[in-house]
């Protein structure tokens, strides 16, 4: 499949597809957005990426992206306007591989503890909240991760704290990290953040002719 224009296939509430969809937006690459339910996956979909997980982007020459951080990476080196592909890569790939690898394995055993064997919930909270003051402490020194702007990192990162904090808002707005908070409060509140969680109708592949 070689279509006319990239083909991105997304969940809205999957903060993997979040994060593509940040990178998209701010590259300003004209797409195809097909919304999609996890529980009701498109088989052209599926056709493209098999391994079934969102976000799944396809490019105009038929290739398939199915990691968000490479759909991340892809977009802005298509097009980088607000500079997010900047800075150090290491301390980028430092900070992805907390998030996506540490952070996001007590995320997950906090807020779904019951899906995991023997997960206990408050080892997994405190755990979280360790690596989000390793964030804490960043954002003393500068307003974004790794300095005063936003960079990869940023937006890679915030809509799993988001998630975090969602589990349950209160306790998280109790914890001691006021400048995440913050950082968190400034990206949930962008135009861009609001611009990319609009409701859209769901995808549904033609029907197959017989
Ligand atoms: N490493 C992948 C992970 C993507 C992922 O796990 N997405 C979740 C939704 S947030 C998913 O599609 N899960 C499949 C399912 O629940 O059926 C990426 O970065 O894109």
């Amino acid at each position: 499949m070689r279509p006319d224009r990239p083909i991105l296939y997304s969940f809205r509430r999957c903060p993997y597809a979040m994060r593509a969809r940040l990178a998209l937006h701010a590259s300003g690459l004209d797409f195809e957005h097909r919304d999609i339910l996890l529980r009701d996956k498109p088989a052209s979909m599926l056709a493209a990426s098999p391994k079934g997980t969102v976000p799944v982007l396809i490019r105009t020459d038929g290739s398939v992206l199915e990691e968000s951080l490479d759909i991340m990476h892809w977009a802005l080196g298509e097009h980088d306007p607000e500079h997010w592909l900047d800075g150090d890569p290491e301390e980028a790939n430092a900070l992805l591989h907390l998030c996506d690898g540490p952070f996001k394995h007590h995320l997950d055993r906090y807020k779904y503890s019951t899906r995991y064997e023997d997960a206990d919930p408050e080892h997994h909270f405190s755990a979280a909240v360790a690596l989000l003051g390793e964030l804490e402490a960043r954002l003393e020194r500068h307003a974004q991760l790794t300095g005063p702007a936003p960079r990869l990192p940023d937006i890679a990162l915030f809509p799993f704290i988001r998630q975090f904090a969602n589990a349950d808002r209160s306790r998280f707005d109790a914890l001691p990290l006021p400048a995440l908070q913050a950082w968190l409060d400034d990206h949930l509140g962008s135009d861009r953040f609001r611009t990319i969680m609009k409701k859209q109708a769901l995808w549904q592949d033609p029907p197959v002719q017989t």
